[in-house]
Protein backbone atom coordinates (compact mmCIF):
# COMPACT_ATOMS: atom_id res chain seq x y z
CA UNK A 1 0.00 0.00 0.00
CA UNK A 2 1.50 3.30 -0.57
CA UNK A 3 1.75 5.75 1.82
CA UNK A 4 -1.13 7.98 2.99
CA UNK A 5 -3.50 5.69 1.24
CA UNK A 6 -6.10 4.87 4.23
CA UNK A 7 -5.19 2.38 6.39
CA UNK A 8 -7.90 -0.09 7.28
CA UNK A 9 -9.47 -1.93 9.74
CA UNK A 10 -10.83 -5.05 10.37
CA UNK A 11 -12.83 -6.09 13.35
CA UNK A 12 -13.52 -10.29 14.00
CA UNK A 13 -13.87 -12.19 16.99
CA UNK A 14 -12.10 -14.85 17.12
CA UNK A 15 -13.17 -17.47 19.90
CA UNK A 16 -11.43 -20.19 21.78
CA UNK A 17 -7.77 -19.60 22.62
CA UNK A 18 -6.62 -17.01 20.36
CA UNK A 19 -9.95 -14.46 21.72
CA UNK A 20 -7.98 -12.24 23.48
CA UNK A 21 -4.74 -12.01 21.14
CA UNK A 22 -3.96 -8.50 19.34
CA UNK A 23 -2.35 -8.20 16.07
CA UNK A 24 -0.58 -5.67 15.15
CA UNK A 25 0.58 -7.22 11.93
CA UNK A 26 -0.18 -9.09 8.92
CA UNK A 27 2.86 -11.33 9.70
CA UNK A 28 1.52 -12.50 12.70
CA UNK A 29 -1.76 -12.97 10.83
CA UNK A 30 -1.00 -15.83 9.33
CA UNK A 31 -0.40 -17.51 12.73
CA UNK A 32 -4.15 -18.26 13.39
CA UNK A 33 -3.70 -20.50 9.66
CA UNK A 34 -3.06 -23.31 12.21
CA UNK A 35 -5.27 -22.26 15.28
CA UNK A 36 -8.22 -23.93 15.65
CA UNK A 37 -11.53 -24.19 13.28
CA UNK A 38 -13.55 -22.49 15.92
CA UNK A 39 -13.82 -19.41 14.59
CA UNK A 40 -16.39 -16.74 14.68
CA UNK A 41 -16.76 -13.70 12.76
CA UNK A 42 -19.10 -11.32 14.44
CA UNK A 43 -19.72 -7.89 13.98
CA UNK A 44 -20.71 -4.97 16.57
CA UNK A 45 -24.39 -4.21 16.17
CA UNK A 46 -24.37 -6.99 13.55
CA UNK A 47 -27.88 -8.14 12.19
CA UNK A 48 -29.33 -10.19 14.46
CA UNK A 49 -30.42 -13.68 13.76
CA UNK A 50 -29.67 -17.09 15.10
CA UNK A 51 -30.49 -19.84 12.58
CA UNK A 52 -29.89 -23.82 14.20
CA UNK A 53 -28.58 -24.81 10.46
CA UNK A 54 -25.74 -24.68 8.99
CA UNK A 55 -25.07 -20.73 7.53
CA UNK A 56 -22.02 -18.99 6.24
CA UNK A 57 -21.11 -16.46 8.79
CA UNK A 58 -21.35 -12.80 8.14
CA UNK A 59 -18.69 -11.22 6.11
CA UNK A 60 -16.23 -8.79 8.63
CA UNK A 61 -16.66 -5.23 8.39
CA UNK A 62 -14.25 -3.02 6.89
CA UNK A 63 -13.92 0.53 7.64
CA UNK A 64 -11.13 3.07 7.01
CA UNK A 65 -9.04 3.55 10.34
CA UNK A 66 -9.54 7.58 10.02
CA UNK A 67 -13.00 6.74 11.18
CA UNK A 68 -12.97 5.73 14.09
CA UNK A 69 -15.13 3.66 15.16
CA UNK A 70 -16.46 2.05 18.54
CA UNK A 71 -14.71 -1.33 18.57
CA UNK A 72 -14.06 -3.74 21.01
CA UNK A 73 -10.56 -3.15 21.64
CA UNK A 74 -9.90 -6.57 22.56
CA UNK A 75 -10.99 -7.97 19.17
CA UNK A 76 -9.46 -5.56 17.19
CA UNK A 77 -6.93 -6.54 14.26
CA UNK A 78 -4.88 -3.82 12.55
CA UNK A 79 -3.05 -4.35 9.74
CA UNK A 80 -1.93 -1.83 6.74
CA UNK A 81 -1.93 -3.74 3.29
CA UNK A 82 -4.73 -4.84 1.19
CA UNK A 83 -2.62 -7.62 0.54
CA UNK A 84 -2.71 -8.42 4.28
CA UNK A 85 -6.74 -7.57 4.01
CA UNK A 86 -7.21 -10.42 1.15
CA UNK A 87 -5.35 -12.89 2.75
CA UNK A 88 -7.38 -12.44 6.09
CA UNK A 89 -10.66 -12.80 3.53
CA UNK A 90 -9.47 -15.82 2.27
CA UNK A 91 -8.33 -17.59 5.45
CA UNK A 92 -11.53 -16.19 6.90
CA UNK A 93 -14.45 -17.71 4.69
CA UNK A 94 -13.08 -21.22 4.76
CA UNK A 95 -12.92 -21.56 8.41
CA UNK A 96 -16.72 -20.18 8.01
CA UNK A 97 -17.75 -22.99 6.52
CA UNK A 98 -16.88 -24.54 10.30
CA UNK A 99 -18.98 -22.47 12.30
CA UNK A 100 -21.92 -25.08 12.73
CA UNK A 101 -22.30 -25.02 16.42
CA UNK A 102 -20.09 -22.84 17.46
CA UNK A 103 -21.24 -19.41 19.14
CA UNK A 104 -22.46 -18.40 16.16
CA UNK A 105 -24.78 -20.76 16.18
CA UNK A 106 -25.86 -20.20 19.88
CA UNK A 107 -28.59 -18.04 20.88
CA UNK A 108 -27.16 -15.73 24.04
CA UNK A 109 -27.39 -16.36 27.41
CA UNK A 110 -29.67 -14.02 28.63
CA UNK A 111 -30.38 -13.43 32.44
CA UNK A 112 -33.24 -11.18 33.41
CA UNK A 113 -32.90 -9.63 37.37
CA UNK A 114 -35.61 -7.90 38.46
CA UNK A 115 -35.74 -6.68 42.52
CA UNK A 116 -38.49 -6.03 44.33
CA UNK A 117 -40.03 -2.58 45.50
CA UNK A 118 -36.99 -0.67 43.97
CA UNK A 119 -38.11 2.89 42.87
CA UNK A 120 -37.60 4.53 39.45
CA UNK A 121 -34.72 7.23 41.21
CA UNK A 122 -33.22 4.60 43.21
CA UNK A 123 -30.30 4.28 41.45
CA UNK A 124 -27.33 6.00 40.45
CA UNK A 125 -27.87 5.83 36.92
CA UNK A 126 -31.11 7.23 37.47
CA UNK A 127 -30.70 10.08 39.50
CA UNK A 128 -29.92 8.82 43.47
CA UNK A 129 -27.60 10.75 45.03
CA UNK A 130 -28.27 8.34 48.43
CA UNK A 131 -27.91 4.98 46.93
CA UNK A 132 -24.54 3.98 45.69
CA UNK A 133 -25.14 1.77 42.49
CA UNK A 134 -21.61 1.25 40.41
CA UNK A 135 -22.16 -2.11 38.85
CA UNK A 136 -26.04 -1.43 37.98
CA UNK A 137 -24.95 2.05 37.07
CA UNK A 138 -21.83 0.32 34.77
CA UNK A 139 -24.09 -1.80 33.02
CA UNK A 140 -26.34 1.25 31.62
CA UNK A 141 -23.31 2.70 31.31
CA UNK A 142 -22.02 -0.07 28.51
CA UNK A 143 -25.57 -0.45 27.31
CA UNK A 144 -28.95 1.35 26.95
CA UNK A 145 -30.91 3.18 29.58
CA UNK A 146 -34.64 2.87 29.17
CA UNK A 147 -36.80 6.39 30.69
CA UNK A 148 -40.01 4.82 29.73
CA UNK A 149 -40.01 1.12 31.10
CA UNK A 150 -43.02 -0.18 32.91
CA UNK A 151 -43.57 -2.91 34.97
CA UNK A 152 -47.13 -5.06 34.09
CA UNK A 153 -48.65 -3.88 37.49
CA UNK A 154 -48.09 -2.17 40.64
CA UNK A 155 -47.72 -5.13 42.92
CA UNK A 156 -46.03 -8.48 43.04
CA UNK A 157 -47.60 -11.20 41.73
CA UNK A 158 -49.42 -10.14 38.88
CA UNK A 159 -46.57 -8.07 37.59
CA UNK A 160 -44.83 -11.01 37.48
CA UNK A 161 -48.08 -13.03 35.59
CA UNK A 162 -47.23 -10.08 32.92
CA UNK A 163 -43.70 -10.84 32.71
CA UNK A 164 -44.37 -14.81 32.65
CA UNK A 165 -47.22 -14.96 30.23
CA UNK A 166 -46.63 -11.75 27.73
CA UNK A 167 -50.45 -10.69 28.39
CA UNK A 168 -51.23 -7.62 29.57
CA UNK A 169 -53.01 -6.94 33.40
CA UNK A 170 -56.77 -6.93 31.02
CA UNK A 171 -55.81 -10.56 29.84
CA UNK A 172 -53.11 -12.07 32.24
CA UNK A 173 -54.03 -15.08 33.98
CA UNK A 174 -52.84 -13.76 37.34
CA UNK A 175 -54.20 -10.95 38.49
CA UNK A 176 -54.74 -10.92 42.27
CA UNK A 177 -51.52 -10.71 44.72
CA UNK A 178 -52.29 -13.56 47.13
CA UNK A 179 -48.96 -14.96 45.76
CA UNK A 180 -51.02 -18.01 45.63
CA UNK A 181 -53.13 -17.76 42.45
CA UNK A 182 -51.51 -20.09 40.13
CA UNK A 183 -50.65 -20.28 36.26
CA UNK A 184 -52.54 -23.22 34.70
CA UNK A 185 -50.49 -26.10 32.78
CA UNK A 186 -51.92 -24.67 29.67
CA UNK A 187 -50.15 -21.13 30.66
CA UNK A 188 -47.40 -20.90 28.24
CA UNK A 189 -44.42 -18.86 30.66
CA UNK A 190 -41.16 -17.30 29.22
CA UNK A 191 -39.54 -20.17 30.92
CA UNK A 192 -40.98 -22.60 28.76
CA UNK A 193 -40.65 -20.90 25.05
CA UNK A 194 -36.86 -20.68 26.11
CA UNK A 195 -37.02 -24.34 27.07
CA UNK A 196 -38.24 -25.24 23.92
CA UNK A 197 -35.35 -23.41 22.14
CA UNK A 198 -32.79 -25.54 23.99
CA UNK A 199 -32.08 -23.08 27.10
CA UNK A 200 -31.25 -24.40 30.54
CA UNK A 201 -33.61 -22.18 32.68
CA UNK A 202 -33.20 -21.41 36.15
CA UNK A 203 -35.13 -19.28 38.50
CA UNK A 204 -33.74 -17.51 41.84
CA UNK A 205 -36.18 -15.83 44.45
CA UNK A 206 -39.56 -14.84 44.68
CA UNK A 207 -42.44 -17.02 42.09
CA UNK A 208 -45.76 -15.94 43.08
CA UNK A 209 -47.50 -17.81 40.72
CA UNK A 210 -48.02 -20.91 42.88
CA UNK A 211 -47.01 -22.67 45.61
CA UNK A 212 -44.93 -25.13 46.10
CA UNK A 213 -46.50 -28.98 44.75
CA UNK A 214 -49.16 -27.44 42.71
CA UNK A 215 -49.37 -26.62 38.75
CA UNK A 216 -48.28 -23.15 38.88
CA UNK A 217 -44.68 -23.90 40.78
CA UNK A 218 -41.72 -22.51 38.87
CA UNK A 219 -40.35 -25.78 38.28
CA UNK A 220 -43.59 -27.43 36.34
CA UNK A 221 -43.83 -23.79 34.09
CA UNK A 222 -40.79 -23.63 32.31
CA UNK A 223 -37.77 -24.07 34.84
CA UNK A 224 -35.55 -26.81 35.09
CA UNK A 225 -34.40 -25.24 38.69
CA UNK A 226 -35.75 -23.31 41.60
CA UNK A 227 -34.99 -21.66 44.31
CA UNK A 228 -36.95 -19.27 46.73
CA UNK A 229 -40.00 -18.44 47.63
CA UNK A 230 -43.16 -19.60 45.96
CA UNK A 231 -45.35 -17.65 47.77
CA UNK A 232 -45.00 -13.93 48.60
CA UNK A 233 -46.39 -13.70 51.73
CA UNK A 234 -43.26 -16.17 52.57
CA UNK A 235 -40.98 -13.58 51.40
CA UNK A 236 -42.31 -11.36 53.93
CA UNK A 237 -39.42 -11.59 56.36
CA UNK A 238 -35.64 -13.06 54.62
CA UNK A 239 -35.43 -14.85 58.14
CA UNK A 240 -37.17 -18.92 56.93
CA UNK A 241 -36.63 -21.54 54.82
CA UNK A 242 -36.91 -21.64 51.62
CA UNK A 243 -38.08 -24.10 48.75
CA UNK A 244 -35.76 -25.89 45.85
CA UNK A 245 -38.13 -27.55 43.33
CA UNK A 246 -40.87 -27.86 46.13
CA UNK A 247 -38.50 -29.64 48.60
CA UNK A 248 -38.29 -27.18 51.41
CA UNK A 249 -34.84 -25.83 52.70
CA UNK A 250 -33.87 -25.16 56.17
CA UNK A 251 -31.61 -22.55 56.17
CA UNK A 252 -30.92 -22.43 59.97
CA UNK A 253 -30.66 -18.72 60.76
CA UNK A 254 -29.02 -17.91 57.22
CA UNK A 255 -30.22 -14.35 55.65
CA UNK A 256 -32.13 -16.03 52.46
CA UNK A 257 -31.14 -13.58 50.30
CA UNK A 258 -27.75 -14.85 50.68
CA UNK A 259 -28.60 -18.44 50.26
CA UNK A 260 -30.86 -17.21 46.91
CA UNK A 261 -27.79 -15.30 45.56
CA UNK A 262 -25.32 -18.17 45.95
CA UNK A 263 -27.57 -20.85 44.00
CA UNK A 264 -27.64 -18.18 41.67
CA UNK A 265 -24.24 -17.73 41.25
CA UNK A 266 -23.79 -22.39 41.11
CA UNK A 267 -26.62 -22.13 38.25
CA UNK A 268 -23.92 -20.29 36.67
CA UNK A 269 -21.17 -22.38 37.14
CA UNK A 270 -22.91 -25.70 35.83
CA UNK A 271 -24.50 -23.47 33.06
CA UNK A 272 -21.70 -21.52 31.37
CA UNK A 273 -21.04 -23.73 28.79
CA UNK A 274 -24.39 -24.07 27.20
CA UNK A 275 -27.47 -21.46 26.77
CA UNK A 276 -28.63 -20.33 29.74
CA UNK A 277 -32.05 -18.34 31.07
CA UNK A 278 -30.96 -17.13 34.33
CA UNK A 279 -34.05 -15.56 36.15
CA UNK A 280 -33.28 -13.44 39.30
CA UNK A 281 -36.73 -12.02 40.90
CA UNK A 282 -34.83 -11.20 43.89
CA UNK A 283 -36.77 -10.15 46.68
CA UNK A 284 -34.78 -6.79 48.07
CA UNK A 285 -35.43 -4.09 48.82
CA UNK A 286 -39.33 -5.30 49.72
CA UNK A 287 -40.03 -5.44 53.30
CA UNK A 288 -39.69 -6.61 55.70
CA UNK A 289 -36.56 -4.09 55.93
CA UNK A 290 -33.80 -6.64 56.71
CA UNK A 291 -29.86 -7.35 56.60
CA UNK A 292 -27.10 -8.55 58.28
CA UNK A 293 -25.68 -5.77 60.20
CA UNK A 294 -22.03 -6.95 59.24
CA UNK A 295 -23.18 -6.78 55.66
CA UNK A 296 -20.94 -4.34 53.82
CA UNK A 297 -23.67 -2.26 52.44
CA UNK A 298 -25.17 -1.81 55.39
CA UNK A 299 -21.97 -0.68 57.40
CA UNK A 300 -21.68 2.07 54.48
CA UNK A 301 -25.17 3.93 55.58
CA UNK A 302 -25.79 2.93 59.28
CA UNK A 303 -24.19 6.25 60.75
CA UNK A 304 -26.77 8.47 58.06
CA UNK A 305 -29.03 10.74 59.62
CA UNK A 306 -31.86 8.63 58.17
CA UNK A 307 -34.53 6.43 59.65
CA UNK A 308 -34.02 3.17 59.93
CA UNK A 309 -36.27 1.36 56.84
CA UNK A 310 -33.95 4.37 54.35
CA UNK A 311 -30.86 2.93 55.86
CA UNK A 312 -31.99 -0.73 54.93
CA UNK A 313 -33.36 -0.02 51.83
CA UNK A 314 -30.47 1.68 50.69
CA UNK A 315 -28.07 -1.04 51.97
CA UNK A 316 -30.68 -3.99 50.25
CA UNK A 317 -30.12 -1.94 47.24
CA UNK A 318 -26.45 -1.15 47.52
CA UNK A 319 -25.72 -5.07 48.35
CA UNK A 320 -27.57 -6.25 45.34
CA UNK A 321 -25.35 -4.05 43.46
CA UNK A 322 -22.25 -5.84 44.70
CA UNK A 323 -23.24 -8.84 44.07
CA UNK A 324 -24.55 -7.90 40.49
CA UNK A 325 -21.15 -6.65 39.78
CA UNK A 326 -19.76 -10.31 41.33
CA UNK A 327 -22.24 -11.54 38.24
CA UNK A 328 -20.53 -9.22 35.57
CA UNK A 329 -17.10 -10.49 36.63
CA UNK A 330 -18.13 -14.42 36.59
CA UNK A 331 -19.10 -13.73 33.08
CA UNK A 332 -15.91 -12.32 32.22
CA UNK A 333 -14.10 -15.19 34.04
CA UNK A 334 -16.15 -17.32 32.16
CA UNK A 335 -15.11 -15.32 28.65
CA UNK A 336 -19.12 -15.29 28.23
CA UNK A 337 -19.16 -11.64 28.65
CA UNK A 338 -19.85 -11.21 25.22
CA UNK A 339 -22.37 -13.59 24.81
CA UNK A 340 -24.71 -12.63 27.57
CA UNK A 341 -27.34 -10.43 27.24
CA UNK A 342 -27.89 -8.40 31.11
CA UNK A 343 -31.08 -6.89 31.78
CA UNK A 344 -32.26 -5.23 35.27
CA UNK A 345 -35.14 -3.66 36.76
CA UNK A 346 -37.48 -3.81 39.29
CA UNK A 347 -41.09 -5.11 39.69
CA UNK A 348 -43.19 -2.27 40.66
CA UNK A 349 -42.49 1.28 41.69
CA UNK A 350 -41.30 2.12 45.25
CA UNK A 351 -43.07 0.49 48.51
CA UNK A 352 -41.90 4.29 49.91
CA UNK A 353 -41.36 6.68 48.39
CA UNK A 354 -38.51 8.29 50.83
CA UNK A 355 -39.65 12.27 50.31
CA UNK A 356 -36.96 14.37 51.51
CA UNK A 357 -34.29 11.58 51.73
CA UNK A 358 -33.98 9.06 48.73
CA UNK A 359 -36.71 10.10 46.59
CA UNK A 360 -37.53 7.33 45.15
CA UNK A 361 -40.46 8.73 43.07
CA UNK A 362 -39.11 11.72 42.23
CA UNK A 363 -41.69 14.00 40.78
CA UNK A 364 -43.95 11.07 39.60
CA UNK A 365 -47.25 10.77 42.04
CA UNK A 366 -47.82 7.50 44.19
CA UNK A 367 -45.63 4.41 44.82
CA UNK A 368 -46.43 0.87 44.43
CA UNK A 369 -50.29 0.03 44.31
CA UNK A 370 -50.81 2.96 42.36
CA UNK A 371 -51.30 3.36 38.68
CA UNK A 372 -49.68 6.85 38.80
CA UNK A 373 -46.37 6.80 37.25
CA UNK A 374 -44.57 6.39 40.77
CA UNK A 375 -46.32 3.33 41.13
CA UNK A 376 -45.73 1.32 37.56
CA UNK A 377 -42.45 3.08 35.73
CA UNK A 378 -39.26 1.19 36.78
CA UNK A 379 -35.64 1.58 35.82
CA UNK A 380 -34.48 -0.63 32.81
CA UNK A 381 -30.64 -0.95 32.24
CA UNK A 382 -30.06 -3.47 29.50
CA UNK A 383 -26.25 -4.23 28.50
CA UNK A 384 -24.89 -6.79 25.79
CA UNK A 385 -21.09 -5.65 24.29
CA UNK A 386 -21.04 -5.40 20.64
CA UNK A 387 -24.91 -5.44 20.40
CA UNK A 388 -26.61 -2.94 22.44
CA UNK A 389 -24.52 0.20 21.72
CA UNK A 390 -22.69 1.49 25.08
CA UNK A 391 -23.97 4.75 26.67
CA UNK A 392 -27.62 4.79 24.78
CA UNK A 393 -30.48 5.63 25.84
CA UNK A 394 -34.31 5.46 24.60
CA UNK A 395 -37.69 6.22 25.79
CA UNK A 396 -39.40 3.77 23.91
CA UNK A 397 -42.26 3.17 26.28
CA UNK A 398 -42.68 -1.24 26.96
CA UNK A 399 -43.66 -3.29 29.61
CA UNK A 400 -43.36 -6.68 31.21
CA UNK A 401 -45.39 -8.15 28.76
CA UNK A 402 -43.07 -7.45 25.72
CA UNK A 403 -40.38 -9.51 27.82
CA UNK A 404 -41.29 -12.63 26.18
CA UNK A 405 -41.69 -12.15 22.49
CA UNK A 406 -38.11 -10.21 23.20
CA UNK A 407 -36.31 -12.97 24.74
CA UNK A 408 -37.86 -15.37 22.28
CA UNK A 409 -36.63 -12.82 19.23
CA UNK A 410 -32.88 -12.98 21.02
CA UNK A 411 -33.38 -16.52 21.25
CA UNK A 412 -34.31 -16.84 17.13
CA UNK A 413 -37.68 -18.50 18.34
CA UNK A 414 -39.83 -16.71 15.87
CA UNK A 415 -39.60 -19.27 13.66
CA UNK A 416 -41.26 -21.64 12.05
CA UNK A 417 -44.80 -20.52 13.14
CA UNK A 418 -48.13 -22.46 12.90
CA UNK A 419 -51.10 -19.87 13.34
CA UNK A 420 -53.30 -23.09 13.34
CA UNK A 421 -52.00 -24.89 16.53
CA UNK A 422 -54.08 -23.73 19.70
CA UNK A 423 -51.85 -23.75 22.60
CA UNK A 424 -53.57 -22.04 25.22
CA UNK A 425 -57.36 -23.24 25.11
CA UNK A 426 -58.16 -21.08 28.50
CA UNK A 427 -57.17 -17.88 26.84
CA UNK A 428 -58.28 -18.69 23.25
CA UNK A 429 -54.58 -18.11 22.09
CA UNK A 430 -53.53 -20.03 18.85
CA UNK A 431 -49.74 -19.61 17.76
CA UNK A 432 -46.88 -21.48 17.45
CA UNK A 433 -46.21 -24.93 16.51
CA UNK A 434 -46.79 -27.64 19.47
CA UNK A 435 -44.61 -30.80 20.76
CA UNK A 436 -46.28 -33.60 21.56
CA UNK A 437 -49.81 -32.90 21.26
CA UNK A 438 -49.58 -29.58 22.50
CA UNK A 439 -48.61 -30.61 25.76
CA UNK A 440 -44.86 -29.00 25.44
CA UNK A 441 -45.22 -25.23 23.84
CA UNK A 442 -42.85 -24.08 21.06
CA UNK A 443 -42.14 -20.33 21.02
CA UNK A 444 -44.09 -17.87 21.49
CA UNK A 445 -48.14 -17.62 21.48
CA UNK A 446 -50.16 -15.66 18.90
CA UNK A 447 -52.23 -13.46 20.63
CA UNK A 448 -50.18 -11.80 23.65
CA UNK A 449 -50.27 -8.27 24.20
CA UNK A 450 -46.54 -8.11 24.43
CA UNK A 451 -44.08 -7.03 21.30
CA UNK A 452 -40.63 -7.56 20.76
CA UNK A 453 -38.24 -4.73 21.43
CA UNK A 454 -35.86 -5.78 20.04
CA UNK A 455 -34.92 -3.56 17.15
CA UNK A 456 -34.64 -1.04 19.96
CA UNK A 457 -32.26 -2.55 21.61
CA UNK A 458 -29.91 -3.37 18.61
CA UNK A 459 -30.72 0.18 16.94
CA UNK A 460 -31.45 -1.66 13.88
CA UNK A 461 -34.78 -3.27 12.04
CA UNK A 462 -37.91 -1.36 12.33
CA UNK A 463 -39.62 -1.28 15.69
CA UNK A 464 -43.10 -2.27 15.72
CA UNK A 465 -45.77 0.11 17.58
CA UNK A 466 -48.74 -0.41 19.04
CA UNK A 467 -51.86 1.58 20.23
CA UNK A 468 -51.42 1.45 23.82
CA UNK A 469 -50.37 -0.26 27.05
CA UNK A 470 -52.47 -1.37 29.59
CA UNK A 471 -52.95 -1.79 33.41
CA UNK A 472 -55.56 -2.39 35.88
CA UNK A 473 -55.57 -2.16 39.33
CA UNK A 474 -58.16 -1.69 42.22
CA UNK A 475 -60.56 -1.39 39.58
CA UNK A 476 -59.14 1.49 38.15
CA UNK A 477 -57.79 1.35 34.62
CA UNK A 478 -54.56 2.94 33.10
CA UNK A 479 -53.26 3.34 29.33
CA UNK A 480 -50.37 5.10 27.74
CA UNK A 481 -50.31 5.89 24.05
CA UNK A 482 -47.69 7.90 22.76
CA UNK A 483 -46.89 10.37 25.40
CA UNK A 484 -50.74 10.11 26.40
CA UNK A 485 -51.61 8.83 29.94
CA UNK A 486 -55.29 8.03 31.06
CA UNK A 487 -56.56 6.76 34.29
CA UNK A 488 -59.97 5.17 34.08
CA UNK A 489 -61.69 5.63 37.58
CA UNK A 490 -65.03 4.83 37.71
CA UNK A 491 -66.70 7.34 35.69
CA UNK A 492 -64.44 9.87 35.29
CA UNK A 493 -61.30 9.57 33.05
CA UNK A 494 -58.40 11.60 33.46
CA UNK A 495 -55.90 12.58 30.56
CA UNK A 496 -52.39 13.34 31.15
CA UNK A 497 -49.34 14.42 28.62
CA UNK A 498 -46.31 12.56 30.17
CA UNK A 499 -44.31 14.59 27.13
CA UNK A 500 -44.49 17.46 29.86
CA UNK A 501 -46.78 16.52 32.84
CA UNK A 502 -44.68 13.29 34.59
CA UNK A 503 -46.32 14.25 37.78
CA UNK A 504 -49.70 13.90 36.03
CA UNK A 505 -51.23 16.97 37.85
CA UNK A 506 -52.82 18.72 34.56
CA UNK A 507 -56.09 16.52 33.57
CA UNK A 508 -56.71 17.26 29.81
CA UNK A 509 -59.63 15.60 29.51
CA UNK A 510 -62.19 18.52 28.99
CA UNK A 511 -59.03 20.03 26.66
CA UNK A 512 -58.41 17.57 24.15
CA UNK A 513 -62.09 15.43 23.89
CA UNK A 514 -60.79 13.41 21.21
CA UNK A 515 -57.89 11.94 22.51
CA UNK A 516 -59.36 11.40 25.74
CA UNK A 517 -62.01 9.46 24.33
CA UNK A 518 -59.85 7.72 22.02
CA UNK A 519 -57.32 6.81 25.18
CA UNK A 520 -60.99 5.67 26.98
CA UNK A 521 -61.53 3.19 24.09
CA UNK A 522 -58.54 1.36 24.98
CA UNK A 523 -58.93 1.31 28.47
CA UNK A 524 -62.36 0.34 28.33
CA UNK A 525 -61.46 -2.30 25.27
CA UNK A 526 -58.06 -3.91 27.10
CA UNK A 527 -60.01 -5.87 30.05
CA UNK A 528 -61.67 -9.63 29.78
CA UNK A 529 -63.25 -10.95 32.70
CA UNK A 530 -60.61 -12.40 34.98
CA UNK A 531 -60.53 -16.51 34.99
CA UNK A 532 -60.69 -18.72 38.82
CA UNK A 533 -58.18 -16.40 40.98
CA UNK A 534 -58.65 -19.28 43.31
CA UNK A 535 -55.27 -19.85 45.72
CA UNK A 536 -54.23 -23.30 45.22
CA UNK A 537 -53.41 -23.39 48.86
CA UNK A 538 -53.55 -20.79 51.12
CA UNK A 539 -50.26 -19.90 52.41
CA UNK A 540 -49.75 -20.97 56.00
CA UNK A 541 -45.95 -20.46 56.84
CA UNK A 542 -45.03 -23.62 56.87
CA1 LIG B 1 -42.97 -5.86 44.27
CA1 LIG C 1 -47.28 -23.91 31.30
Amino acid sequence: MVAGASAHRLTCNFMGSICSQVVTSGTELTNYISLPLSVRILMPMRPLKFERTLRAAPPCRVESASKQGETNPMNIVRFTSTGALLLILLIAFPLAGYSQDTAEDTPPNIIYIMVDDMGYHDLGCYGSTTIQTPNIDRIAAEGMRFTDCYSGDTVCASARSTLMTGLHKGHTPVRGNSGGIPLFPEDVTVAEVLKQGGYATGAFGKWGLGNQGHDGAAERQGFDHFFGYYNQWHAHTYYTHLFRNSEKVELDGRYTHYAIYDEAIQFLHEHHDEPFFLYCPWTPPHAAYEIPEEDPAYQLYKDEPWDNSAKVVAAMDTMMDRQIGEIMALLKEYKIDDNTIVFFTSDNGAAKRFDGIHNSCGVMQGHKRSLFEGGIRVPMVVRWPGHIEAGSESDLPWYFPDVMPTLADLAGLTENFDADATINDSAGIKGRATMDGGVGINYVPEGIDGISILPTLLGQGEQQERDYLFWEFGGKRAVRSGTWKGILSGDNFALYDLSEDRAEQNDLADEQPEIAQRLRGYAEEAYEEQRSQQDDGKYTGK
